[in-house]
């Protein structure tokens, strides 16, 4: 199917992504099954990318339709989401407006000066921490920005957080599933699986309705990252489903479609455990690839587990998903000191 036939996309990114085998990795996983990389880490010029990007370049057309002046987002203190809502309200040339909820348990001296965050205030977003909680659905706080940009006379755009829960949120992972059909047409084979960390959900949802249209949707292995599992795997299947009709797939999104992996998220949402530091360190020791201790750690963590309890059949070619993150690795330098 082509999306940009029938909705309006706002170039953000450098378009295709590469496709990198992990020869190192594979072999330390045990070399049963090849691992492969979609490098959405690297999609974008735009303060190091990432995969909200995707999303974005679908709501961006929108947000410039409705005559806004300022885009309003919500996220925790490292969160990529609002860096990369920062980033692309700089390049359209709109004011910020950013929540920063204190979703993460964590008390690193510098968690709230370095990574996303210094990231956020370099590009001129007006980001203001506040004491609420994790949670992945809609804010009052988020709510009570958009109310003081109207206030200060402001017209506020509302991107909710992870830039999920919007009418074209699932629409930049749909168009992921096609640019991988052509990636493995020019590869000559399919994967057999592809690994994504999920959180808000827009991420997994879209793929599971690209990769719906070739009978694959099962095969999209989400690793929570949450905590919140019950949450989060209604949020992706509201949004697979509104997204499947919005583009008019013609066919329904089944619970069967929908598989997530709650076993990798302990202890909690943005704390890493033993077994994400490790995995972390082992895609870096083995190919340089950096992942961080809230997101990719955890779904490198999933994935290598899921590998070496050999729940992927021997042969199979996993595409490991890789969405961003690394500037919050600078929020946690107390644990990754000694490497
Ligand atoms: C995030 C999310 P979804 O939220 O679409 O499920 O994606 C999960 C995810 N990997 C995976 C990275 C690097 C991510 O940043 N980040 C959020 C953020 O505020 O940054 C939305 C939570």
């Amino acid at each position: 199917m082509n999306l940009t036939e029938k909705f309006d996309r706002y170039p953000l990114t450098f378009g295709t992504t590469p496709i990198e085998y992990l020869p190192r990795l594979t072999q330390a996983c045990g070399g049963r099954v090849e691992i492969y990389a979609k490098r959405d880490d690297c999609n974008s010029g735009l303060a190091m990318g990432g995969n909200k990007l995707r999303k974005l370049e679908y709501i961006v057309p929108d947000a410039l339709a409705s005559g806004a002046d300022t885009l309003v987002s919500i996220g925790g203190v490292q969160s990529n989401h609002t860096r990369m809502v920062a980033a692309t309200a700089a390049k359209i040339g709109m004011k910020c407006r950013l929540v920063q909820e204190s979703w993460v348990p964590h008390d690193d001296a510098v968690y709230d000066r370095v990574g996303n965050i210094l990231l956020t205030r370099l590009m001129g977003a007006d980001s203001r921490i506040v004491d609420d909680g994790f949670d992945i659905g809609i804010r009052k706080s988020w709510q009570d920005a958009m109310e003081s940009v109207r206030a200060g006379g402001g017209i506020p755009y509302g991107i909710p957080a992870g830039a999920s829960v919007h009418k074209f949120g699932g629409l930049g992972y749909v168009a992921f599933a096609d640019e991988v059909r052509a990636q493995e047409a020019e590869l000559g084979f399919q994967f057999d699986y592809v690994v994504v960390c999920v959180v808000t959900g827009s991420t997994q949802a879209g793929m599971i309705v690209g990769f719906k249209a070739d009978g694959r949707a099962h095969r999209v292995i989400g690793i929570d990252a949450s905590g919140t599992l019950g949450k989060t795997r209604k949020q992706v299947t509201e949004i697979a489903r509104n997204t499947a009709e919005l583009i008019e797939l013609g066919v329904e999104i089944t619970d069967d479609d929908i598989y997530i992996n709650p076993d990798y998220a302990y202890p909690a949402y943005g704390v890493p455990s033993n077994e994400t530091n490790e995995a972390i360190r082992l895609a870096a020791r083995t190919e340089a690839m950096i992942t961080d201790p809230v997101y990719e750690g955890k779904s490198m963590q999933g994935m290598i587990d899921l590998i070496r309890k050999r729940h992927f059949p021997d042969g199979s070619k996993i595409l490991y998903s890789h969405l961003g993150g690394a500037p919050a690795l600078n929020g946690y330098s107390d644990i990754y000191r000694n490497g």
